[in-house]
């Protein structure tokens, strides 16, 4: 069957509207388009009509994100609103900055503000990012550490744009799950204006193609997210994800390890300590990350395989044979104080003079930074 929908865009997540394959972006029958069209009302793919209506989440089965062919999309001279949060910010994200043409126009947001733990402070954070901005070249015109859903600082950076930034053209890129989706749209909402609303959800790769919002003389550009290459868990539920994305204050959780103990993290996979005088170890996870301590031994393996889904939490059930779960390992040294940051999820932070073994689920992304205090 011919596709004759091409032309019309889903206001949701910004894919081609086409009537042919049910399980691709965009899908809508003919009948329900025509509806709408009739109605006047904003037209939105199955997909994005069950999530923004119902918050029900149609997993798709091709991986649309594409980040390097996306960026090509983006001319320069335009102003680039970089958004991260606490859980993402590492070398990485200052790597793909970098892969911008034009390295002068950022303005880094800093998204989930209000999870901060309490022992961070706003300011500590601002300062890493314009240090490690500085060592990587890239000059910054703003930070602005903001909470689309508390709105902290959303009036701040509404006014930045709209007084501050010259360009006419506003484009909001970063990893998926950030929260681009979610700050367009309370930017919006914070002028009362009505919109339909993007689609937003925990599941990473929510926007599926560039979606443009008209403010005044500005036009603003939400783009999908890179979904980092290994960040879709194929072992957690929609329902998991809500459960343990950040969604409240991070409560951090130390341990004082000897060397010979590992830690589990849920049924992410485990660290051992190898070596290195007693020390703690500070885990910032959402509390339904189940933290488990035990002896290094090499039943780890089995313990791990026997208590997947039970103890070991997230996954809340045995979503998957845990034995067909590929751990990477690798052995770790620390010369300062670092941050091993799970994309998305959370971080541990390690102080100097460690050598601990990673033994994670390989479809992880764990990077290192230097601590953020
Ligand atoms: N705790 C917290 N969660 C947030 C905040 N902003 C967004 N979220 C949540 O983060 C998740 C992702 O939000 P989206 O707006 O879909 O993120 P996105 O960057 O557009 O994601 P993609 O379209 O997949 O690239 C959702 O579960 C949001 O509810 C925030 O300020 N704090
Ligand atoms: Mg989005």
């Amino acid at each position: 069957m011919e596709n004759k929908l091409g032309h019309f865009q889903c206001r949701g997540c910004g894919s081609q509207i086409q009537e042919i394959a049910p399980q691709q972006p965009g899908y809508l029958e003919h009948r329900n388009l025509i509806n709408l069209i009739s109605k006047q009302q904003p037209i939105l793919c199955k997909r994005c009509f069950k999530l923004i209506h119902y918050k029900e989440v149609t997993p798709l089965t091709i991986q649309v994100n594409d980040f390097e062919k996306i960026i090509s999309r983006i001319p320069s001279g335009v102003t680039i609103i970089a958004v991260t949060d606490i859980f993402d910010l590492s070398q990485d994200f200052f790597n793909w900055l970098k892969k911008f043409p034009d390295k002068n126009n950022f303005i880094i947001v800093i998204n989930k503000i209000e999870d901060l733990p309490r022992d961070y402070k706003i300011s500590a954070i601002q300062n890493w990012v314009r240090k490690t901005a500085k060592a990587n070249k890239i000059n910054l015109q703003y930070i602005v550490p903001v909470s689309a859903k508390t709105k902290y600082n959303i009036d701040l950076l509404y006014q930045i744009l709209d007084q501050e930034v010259k360009k006419n053209k506003i484009y909001f890129v970063g990893n998926a799950n950030v929260g681009k989706s979610s700050l367009i749209n309370a930017l919006i909402k914070s002028q009362n204006q009505n919109i339909t609303e993007p689609a937003i959800s925990a599941l990473p790769g929510t926007t599926l193609n560039l979606l443009t919002f008209q403010n005044g003389d500005q036009t603003w550009v939400d783009t999908p997210g890179l979904v980092l290459k290994n960040q879709s868990l194929s072992f957690l539920k929609l329902s998991d994800w809500k459960l343990i994305l950040p969604n409240r204050r991070i409560r951090p959780v130390t341990y004082q390890l000897d060397a010979g103990q590992s830690i589990f993290v849920g049924g992410f996979g485990w660290l051992d300590y190898l070596d290195g005088p007693k020390a703690s170890f500070t885990f910032y996870f959402n509390e339904q990350v189940r933290l488990h301590r035990k002896k290094t031994n090499h039943d780890n393996q089995e313990f791990f395989v026997k208590h997947f889904g039970e103890i070991l939490i997230p996954p809340k059930e045995r979503s998957v044979d845990p034995c067909k779960i590929d751990i990477a390992t690798k052995i770790e040294n620390f010369s300062y104080k670092t941050d091993l940051v799970f994309s998305g999820l959370g971080w541990i932070s390690i102080t100097k003079g460690k050598k601990i073994c990673l033994n994670f689920n390989k479809e992880l992304t764990i990077n290192r930074r230097d601590s953020l205090i």
